[in-house]
């Protein structure tokens, strides 16, 4: 569909009517869900974040972009989550303490949705006695935690430690991710695992549960 390259632009420059208009009409044309995310809304995020890194755009596009990326998203949710699919497991998902980015975060959720996953969302500037108590309320089997900055990303092993406090750790796989994760932190920090992006995260969850 030709008017791809128009959400991708859309993102970019913060256009969120358009980015709607674009994502309906990609969706009336059935055009595949992945492909819209993945080869087009995702990179336009990456696109606006170079530019952030470069001294190009500030934070007011970025903000502009995030609103544009998730106005699409909504219209993309329904289709993620397949109600169809048999139950694989509950996963308490959250953004960590400090940090409020939360577009990769719920994309995740959304993916893992899809898969069969029941996913509990506690959203964004979450502290580690919230994401014990809901591990402990939704009785979850995977906890996962997200970060985007350099400086929450090492709140992840005060999460830990307070779910190995309460007497949890050995209760519940922990996956990690965002943009300055990497598996060798996920290793330090005693994370189960840690995938890049959400398709491979919602095959992580899977191995994880079968482990
Ligand atoms: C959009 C954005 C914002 C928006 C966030 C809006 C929102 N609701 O999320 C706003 C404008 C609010 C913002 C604010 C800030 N931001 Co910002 N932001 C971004 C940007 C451009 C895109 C992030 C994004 O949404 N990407 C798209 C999604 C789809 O990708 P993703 O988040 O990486 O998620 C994928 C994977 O990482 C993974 N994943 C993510 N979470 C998880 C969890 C699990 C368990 C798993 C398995 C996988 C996984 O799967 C996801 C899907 O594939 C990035 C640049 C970048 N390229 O990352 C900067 C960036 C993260 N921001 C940055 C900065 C500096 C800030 C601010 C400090 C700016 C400021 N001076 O105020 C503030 C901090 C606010 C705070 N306390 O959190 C820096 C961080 C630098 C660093 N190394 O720490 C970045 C890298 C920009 C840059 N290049 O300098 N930001």
């Amino acid at each position: 569909m030709e008017n791809l390259d128009q959400l991708y632009e859309a993102i970019l420059k913060g256009n969120r009517p358009l980015a709607i208009e674009t994502t309906k009409l990609a969706i009336e044309q059935k055009v595949d869900i992945r492909t819209i995310i993945d080869n087009y809304m995702s990179k336009a995020m990456d696109e606006i974040g170079h530019r952030f890194e470069n001294g190009k755009a500030f934070v007011p596009e970025l903000l502009m972009s995030a609103r544009a990326m998730k106005g699409a998203m909504e219209l993309l949710q329904p289709f993620l989550a397949n109600s169809d699919v048999p139950r694989a497991g509950t996963v308490v998902i959250g953004t960590v303490k400090g940090d409020l980015h939360d577009i990769g975060k719920n994309l995740v959720a959304a993916m893992l949705e899809g898969s069969g996953f029941e996913v509990i969302n506690i959203g964004v500037d979450i502290p580690s006695g919230k994401f014990v108590s809901s591990v402990v309320e939704h009785q979850a089997n995977i906890l996962c935690l997200s970060a985007l900055l350099t400086t929450t990303m090492n709140y992840m092993k005060d999460v830990i430690r307070a779910l190995e406090e309460a007497g949890i750790r050995n209760k519940v796989k922990i996956m990690i991710g965002g943009a300055p994760i990497s598996s060798t932190f996920a290793t330090e920090i005693g994370a189960d695992g840690y995938s890049s992006n959400a398709n491979a995260a919602v095959a992580l969850a899977r191995q994880l549960l079968a482990s």
